[in-house]
C-alpha cells in the first residue's frame, strides 16, 4: 500500500545543505500549521554528532524554508538531562491553553527519556523538564483531556520482550501515571515485529484518534524502519479499535535508502488541511534528511477502517497485539 502517499517532487524538501550553518544531517520533524506558515521543527545533527531542535518556515509547507537565527532547543548546562541532545519532537496544538506542547527525546548520559516544552509562536520556549526516565522516546500529547487528565503516549524500552507502545495520563503533565500497555510490536516476520514507536501525534477524527507508527524490522543488514496506522477509541484512547496489517510507507527512494543510517521513513509531523482534504506528512528519510510525502485525508482513513473493528473483549481480554 505504499501508493497511499504521494512524495513530493522537491525531495528531500531541506538537506543540512540548506541550513545557514555547517551540520551532518537534518531530519526526523514535528510540524506545526500557524496562521500563515507551516513550521518544521527540525531535529538537526551538528558535526559534533549532538542533535538540537531548529525552527524553519515556509508559507506553502513545502518550499521557500527559512530558518530561524537561533535554534529553539539546544543542550545547555541547566540541563543535564540533554547533555547529548534535543531530539525526534513531536508538536500538539492544547486548545484549551493556546499553546503548543513540544514532546521531544532528551539524551541523558543514562540514555534517552522524554521531555517537554511549550511554545506559542517557536520563538521563546519553556521547558517543563523530563517526564518519563530513561529508555523511552517517540512521545506526544493528545490535544485534549479525557475527564480531567491529560494523555500521552510513549515507548519505553524494557529489558525483555521488544519495544512498545505506551500510554499514561496526568492532571498537569508534570505528573505522570496509570501507566498502560497500548500496542505491542507484532512477532516473527511482520514489518513492526519487535519495535515500534509513535509518529506523528494523535489526530482526532469521527472515527476514533488516528495514529502513525513506525515498526523497526530487524533484518541481517540492520533495521528496516516503515511506518503504520492505527485508530484508537474517542472516549477511552487506551484501545486500539483498528491496526493496518500493512506498512503505508517504507524506504524506497533513494534518499529514504542510503544515508547515515539507511532503510528508514521516519515519520513525525502531520498537517490535516481540511480546506483541501489534503493530510501532508513530514518524516526523515534515513536519518540525513527531511521529506514530505501527501494523501488526500478521506483515502487514508478508508484504508485504517478497511481494518477490522476489534472489540472491546479483545482489549478487555489484554490483547494489545
Ligand atoms: C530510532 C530513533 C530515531 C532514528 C531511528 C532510525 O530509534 O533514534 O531518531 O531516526 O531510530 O535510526
Amino acid at each position: 500500500m505504499d501508493q497511499l502517499f504521494r512524495r513530493s517532487a522537491n525531495n528531500p524538501i531541506i538537506r543540512a545543505e540548506d541550513l545557514p550553518y555547517p551540520a551532518n544531517t537534518v531530519f526526523n520533524p514535528g510540524a506545526a500549521r500557524l496562521a500563515t506558515e507551516t513550521i518544521l521543527l527540525l531535529r538537526v545533527e551538528d558535526m559534533r554528532g549532538i542533535s538540537h531542535l531548529q525552527v524553519a518556515r515556509s508559507s506553502d509547507g513545502e518550499s521557500g524554508w527559512s530558518f530561524d537565527d537561533e535554534p529553539l532547543l539546544r543542550p545547555n548546562e541547566h540541563h543535564p538531562e540533554e547533555i547529548w541532545g534535543c531530539e525526534d519532537p513531536r508538536l500538539t496544538w492544547l486548545p484549551e491553553r493556546e499553546e503548543w506542547v513540544i514532546a521531544y527525546t532528551a539524551f541523558s548520559r543514562r540514555g534517552p527519556l522524554v521531555s517537554l516544552a511549550f511554545t506559542r509562536d517557536f520563538r521563546e520556549v519553556r521547558r517543563l523538564g523530563p517526564t518519563m526516565p530513561p529508555e523511552d522516546k517517540d512521545a506526544a500529547l493528545f490535544p485534549r483531556r479525557f475527564g480531567k487528565r491529560w494523555a500521552m503516549i510513549h515507548r519505553p524500552s524494557p529489558l525483555r520482550g521488544g519495544a512498545h507502545m505506551w500510554i499514561s495520563f496526568s492532571p498537569d503533565m508534570r505528573h505522570w501515571g496509570d501507566h498502560e500497555l497500548m500496542l505491542e510490536a507484532r512477532d516473527g516476520a511482520w514489518w513492526d515485529a519487535g519495535k515500534i514507536g509513535l509518529g506523528p501525534p494523535p489526530l482526532e477524527t469521527s472515527e476514533g484518534w488516528l495514529v502513525m507508527y513506525h515498526g523497526a524490522h530487524q533484518t541481517a543488514s540492520g533495521p528496516i524502519y516503515r511506518a503504520g496506522l492505527a485508530l484508537l477509541d474517542l472516549e477511552d484512547p487506551r484501545r486500539v479499535i483498528r491496526r493496518s496489517a500493512d506498512w503505508v510507507l517504507g524506504p524506497c527512494m533513494p534518499y529514504e535508502l542510503a544515508g547515515d543510517v539507511s532503510k528508514v521513513v521516519f515519520p513525525g509531523g502531520w498537517v490535516h488541511d481540511e480546506a483541501t482534504g489534503l493530510l501532508s506528512l513530514y518524516y526523515g528519510a534515513a536519518d540525513t534528511s527531511v521529506a514530505l510525502a501527501t494523501a488526500a485525508f478521506s483515502d487514508v482513513m478508508a484504508v485504517i477502517m478497511a481494518a477490522p473493528l476489534r472489540s472491546r473483549r479483545h482489549w478487555e481480554d489484554g490483547d494489545r497485539t
